[in-house]
């Protein structure tokens, strides 16, 4: 047996994946990008490369110098001002777009409306004055718990027109967890809503926040949107809350948006670590704007006059900050907000409004795609998706089975799907197929974007050619995170020690013989069986691609002679039963699939896995399950009573050698 630190990472058991996708030449002969030309450009001088495209956006002072970078600490577009409301909303007004529709809302009880960019703007103006007349000053951080409506996009810009961050909580967060990020950003004011809509039940976000504020002292004002009403009732404490169609209904006079230095801080955003305390990653305004503008147009191939643009993220996650308000909006997009699930009032809300929008751009995530491929689909065949025309994923790695589903039944055969990696951390897409040039293969995100320097090594920091190994970033990028709030040794520390001037992604990945990207989880997903290095992605991509089902995860279990045994929990598609014959069937097509090496020690079926409110399966909960060990926090799962459901299976239905 190999030590476990072996010194070449190099994982040994690959699934082959030999399905290839081009770009077909309809697609091709309409696409804003459709030779390979463009790496070159930005390969021959990348700072110049990026330069231009911040220039594509309006800048009150324009910058005098493209980078300033002091590893792990950069600054981008130096001496340059702008705003980012104003290059969201005021520059698209002024060029004779204010008719054009920026949102159409799609409430989750059916209610629906739109607005163009002229009604947001002033929106925004006018929300800007409410929170000046609150006391934001530049440079404060406002805290935002909000669901899916039109006032959260509405509130970000204002503190962004104003000079003020935001920090935006995702709305499924519980009231500790909200307390514990107003104190860490000393928040002084927090906006919100009476509740939200989720399949068919109240979120009651205000009374989170009251629950929050007891122990949250720094807080001194509550802007409260009214979208529940009648049915859910909150208590407003006076001199503290104020509902948010009284304050804009005294709104006399519009603000205007203000100069900020490139590097003004944008925004917040707390991701968990490997510790309990969150992390407050910090996105600045320049760089950040210029690289999530420019990769949202061109990764969608953006048409902005003629696209329906749908980003079924929340934007309470990274995602929705980039791809459903910064760059779509920078753009000048029309985008589509939901507010709710994808099974309310049915399981084909999603195609219903696709339909209804004549969507034409769909940016969705794996644990979707298996979730609609388990319902079967039904579904789909009862709406016209012929609008649809690219693909997006985003989230988690995409195993094969769901690529190719995703794409004969969402896209109809025609749609290429870009497969997009990055994290909170690098603010923007990093990794993705560029629809019109690169040809795809399942489950491969294929390159780098054109200006970023992306490379596998090995242990000791080496570069691997072929094979598997750590993903890094060897070069810094606008949209980079400029640092952990309150905690610059953390951010030296998580990032960029383990190897010197390179950014630690903590993503395994492998790079195949054409050079392709293939992204294998978090690291401490790859199994070490007997020595082997085995990647749970690949695993689960070997089980998906079963017939019978539907959704799989795999964890690698302490195992006193192999070192790590492969335990699967697997959930069967509708109608298929999980008995011990169905079980070794599966381990034989794993083994079939990947090779004996990777052959699950024990199958566990489940109706449902445990997992994160952004759809993360939460492999940490299912090894310990696996290793037997009582459960910590569960407190971020969507269904905590899933676990115990497993916990039940795990000790019953299993199927062992
Ligand atoms: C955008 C987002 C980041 C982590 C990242 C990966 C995983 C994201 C992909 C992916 C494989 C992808 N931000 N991840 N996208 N893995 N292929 N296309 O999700 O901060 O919430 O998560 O998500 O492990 O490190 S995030």
């Amino acid at each position: 047996m190999t030590d476990s630190h072996d010194s070449n990472p190099a994982i040994e058991n690959y699934l082959l994946e030999e399905r290839k996708f081009e770009p077909s030449t309809d697609f091709k002969a309409n696409a804003l990008v459709s030779t390979a030309n463009i790496y070159e450009d930005a390969e021959t001088d990348y700072l110049e490369f990026w330069a231009s495209k911040a220039r594509e956006l309006d800048w009150v002072k324009p910058f005098d110098k493209v980078l300033e970078w002091n590893p792990p600490f950069a600054k981008w577009f130096l001496n340059g001002t702008l705003n980012a409301s104003y290059n969201c909303l005021d520059r698209h007004v002024a060029a004779g777009l204010k008719d054009r529709v920026a949102y159409y809302f799609e409430g989750e009880p059916g209610d629906s409306k739109s607005i163009t960019y002229g009604e947001l703007l002033t929106e925004v103006e006018k929300f800007a004055t409410v929170l000046k007349s609150l006391g934001v000053k530049r440079g404060d951080i406002v805290a935002i718990y909000m669901p899916m409506i039109l006032e959260l996009p509405i509130a970000m810009l204002a503190c962004a027109r104003i000079g003020a961050a935001h920090s935006v909580v995702f709305g499924g967060f519980s009231s500790n967890a909200l307390s514990d990020r107003i104190n860490d950003a000393e928040s002084k004011v927090v906006i919100t809503a009476d509740g939200g809509n989720r399949r068919g039940v109240v979120i009651p976000l205000k009374d989170n926040v009251d629950e929050a504020l007891k122990s949250s002292p720094v807080v001194e004002s509550v802007v409260v949107v009214k979208r529940i009403g009648d049915k859910h009732q909150i208590t407003m404490e006076k001199n503290r809350d104020y509902w948010y169609h009284e304050l804009m209904d005294k709104v006399t006079d519009a603000t205007g948006p203000v100069e900020v230095d490139s590097e003004n801080l944008l925004y917040l955003l707390y991701t968990s670590g490997t510790t309990a305390k969150p992390k407050g990653i910090m996105h600045t305004t320049g760089g950040y704007l210029t690289q999530v503008a420019y990769t949202h147009k061109i990764v969608f191939d953006l048409h902005p006059n003629e696209d329906i643009y749908w980003c079924a993220a929340d934007i309470g996650w990274v995602t929705g900050h980039s791809y459903i308000v910064y760059g779509p909006l920078a753009n000048g997009a029309t985008s589509i907000i939901y507010e709710g699930t994808p099974d309310f009032p049915d399981k084909d809300r999603w195609w219903s409004i696709i339909e209804k929008y004549k969507v034409s751009i769909l940016y969705a995530a794996p644990t979707a795609i298996r979730t609609f491929m388990k319902w079967g689909t039904d579904y789909l065949k009862r709406h016209d998706l012929s609008s649809l025309r690219l693909l997006g994923s985003v989230g988690e790695p995409i195993n094969p089975e769901a690529w190719m589903w995703y794409r004969e039944n969402v896209g109809l055969e025609k749609c290429p799907i870009v497969d997009t990696w990055w994290q909170t951390e690098t603010g923007a897409i990093m990794i993705t197929p560029l629809p019109g040039v690169t040809t795809t293969k399942p489950g491969s995100a294929t390159f780098p974007f054109p200006g970023i320097r992306a490379e596998i090594v090995d242990e000791q920091g080496q570069k691997v050619e072929l094979g598997g190994g750590y993903l890094t970033l060897n070069r810094p990028w606008p949209s980079m995170l400029r640092g952990i709030y309150k905690d610059p040794e953390r951010y030296q520390q998580t990032y960029w020690s383990k190897y010197n001037e390179k950014y630690f992604v903590g993503d395994g990945a492998k790079i195949d013989e054409d050079g392709y990207l293939w992204l294998l989880g978090r690291i401490d997903d790859v199994m070490n069986v007997s020595g082997h290095r085995v990647s749970t992605t690949e695993v689960e991509s070997a089980l998906v691609d079963h017939p019978s089902v539907a959704e799989a995860a795999v964890v690698g279990a302490n195992d006193a002679t192999t070192g790590q045994a492969i335990m699967a929990f697997v959930t069967l598609k509708s109608g298929e039963l999980g008995t011990p014959e169905k079980g070794e069937e599966l381990r034989n097509h794993v083994s079939t699939k990947i090779g004996a090496i990777a052959k699950p020690k024990m199958i566990i079926f489940t109706d449902d896995l445990p997992k994160t409110r952004s759809g993360k399966i939460m492999r940490r909960l299912l090894r310990d399950v696996a290793e037997g060990r009582n459960l910590g926090d569960t407190t971020t799962l969507t269904d905590p009573s899933v676990v115990e459901e497993i916990k039940r299976k795990a000790a019953a239905n299993v199927t062992e050698d």
